[in-house]
């Protein structure tokens, strides 16, 4: 007998003892082309139930941004921790390793501290929708397990609407409220692909990436998703009297204002982009019940993230690609393991490059590249509003091949944004959000803002000179 108890407590310490020693895992969730437009960040219509339970438990960051407002150019450098001027990804065809062969990705990182590393669907760039289904432009050393689901909505294509056919499927305003139930579409897949992998890998630590495709365009959800958002409660951005003429054509993602679509096609992709982000959001919300489930929630570091912006009709413009603040802003969420202060809101202003650095920290990772541009966000989760003294910095390439190319750059403190278009050569622009929200009154020139101008262009200098 007591030989018996000798050994249960020797067990029990033993399990104490791993459990004490078992390291935090990650499930990382990434959006393609989702805005601010949830619950938990205020806004009126939208419902993302998931994903604001998320935010109950967790940080959320009100002004966290992306480095360079396009798939590829954000992804690559979020998931190096490199600026988009080192990896030198500024479109959607150039890999990072031909830039950088030997750089340790964050997933790298993992895998290198013992962790399994996996992702399902669009963690790296992919061709949304061309590249369903396949590895799209992925960095095959960061996984020990890649999975591309392909859904019907792929199908679907053949059958959606589309109001701006003469543009790519993947830059269009196009829908389609679907009959076929969540499962069945690639979102619904990578869901349940995700769990699938959480249920597999739930005794090792893991990094496990769920890559979703929505709210990106075209906007394929199943119907009962559209059914939330009654077409008449959906308003078309209010056009500006003069905004047009105002705005420098560089800070212009598109000239060809609302690409030619009228209030009801604005207002039909509005309610179409909602529907796709209340159904990506009950995808979320599956993992975070399968997390419950397998016991895991208390052990795993969640984070939810967006690669960038999208503007719905602000400023004549749809979509990313500009240096606006609907543009460079995105969501960023953290729950689980040393994000102690629950529920809570930073103000502080963060950027993708954040979490490499923040996620190597929580996990306690060793052999972090010594050059990663970004801090970690540790003493955020604990308290949001710590001293923090780190601006944000997005910059967006314009121009063609032909032509030749320039860049825009921006700076965002907690209160301004100014923006440099090919070093000032095709204008500035300063916003200050305490007065205008909406960016509506360039102050650049305005000569009582001539000490923030000033300001404001040291900061920009100093950050990239770094
Ligand atoms: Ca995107």
């Amino acid at each position: 007998m007591k030989k018996v108890i000798y050994l249960l407590l020797v067990l029990l310490l033993f399990s104490v003892a791993v459990i004490a020693q078992r390291k935090p895992n990650v499930l990382f969730i990434s959006s393609d082309d989702l805005n601010n437009d949830l619950g938990c960040y205020g806004h009126p219509l939208v419902k993302s139930p998931n994903i604001d339970r998320l935010a109950k438990r967790g940080v959320k960051f009100d002004r966290a941004y992306n480095q360079f407002p396009l798939c590829s150019p954000s992804r690559s450098s979020m998931m190096t921790g490199l600026r988009p001027d080192t990896t030198k990804v500024y479109d959607l065809q150039k890999h990072f390793r031909e830039t950088l062969p030997d750089v340790v990705t964050m997933a790298q990182l993992f895998q290198k501290n013992g962790y399994v590393a996996a992702r399902v669907g669009k963690i790296y760039h992919y061709g949304n929708p061309g590249q369903i289904g396949t590895d799209g432009l992925d960095d095959a050393p960061s996984w020990d397990v890649r999975v591309n689901p392909r859904g019907v909505d792929k199908d679907e294509e053949k059958v959606l609407t589309n109001l701006t056919p003469k543009r790519g499927l993947g830059a269009s305003l196009s829908f389609y409220a679907s009959p076929a139930p969540d499962e069945e579409h690639t979102d619904g897949k990578v869901a349940l692909e995700t769990i699938k992998l959480l249920e597999q890998n739930k005794d090792k630590p893991f990094f496990i990436a769920a890559g979703f495709y929505r709210p990106h365009c075209p906007y394929i959800a199943p119907k009962k998703y559209f059914d939330l958002y009654p077409l008449e409660k959906i308003k078309a951005a209010e056009d500006v009297p003069g905004e047009r003429e105002r705005l420098l054509p560089a800070a212009l993602q598109s000239q060809d204002w609302h690409f030619g679509v009228d209030e009801l096609g604005q207002r039909q992709s509005i309610q179409a982009y909602y529907a796709s982000i209340s159904f990506m959001d009950a995808q979320v919300g599956k993992l975070l019940d399968a997390l419950d489930r397998l016991g895991l929630t208390e052990n795993t570091i969640v984070v939810f993230w967006s690669d960038h912006g999208y503007l719905l009709g602000q400023h004549g413009q749809w979509m990313k690609q500009s240096l606006f603040e609907g543009s460079a802003r995105t969501p960023m969420i953290f729950a689980g393991p040393g994000v102690t202060a629950k529920g809570k809101a930073s103000g502080r202003t963060v950027e993708a490059l954040d979490f490499y650095p923040t996620l190597a920290d929580l996990c306690g990772l060793r052999g972090a590249p010594t050059n990663l541009a970004g801090k970690s966000l540790r003493p955020l989760l604990t308290s949001p509003n710590a001293k923090w003294d780190k601006p944000a910095i997005t910059q967006q390439r314009r121009g063609n091949a032909q032509n030749g190319f320039f860049m825009g750059y921006s700076v965002r403190n907690e209160r301004y944004r100014y923006t440099e278009w090919d070093e000032g050569r095709k204008g500035v622009e300063l916003y200050d959000y305490q007065v205008d929200p909406n960016e509506l009154k360039n102050f650049a020139n305005d000569p009582k803002y001539m000490k923030i101008v000033a300001q404001m262009k040291a900061l920009l200098l100093a950050e990239r000179a770094k």
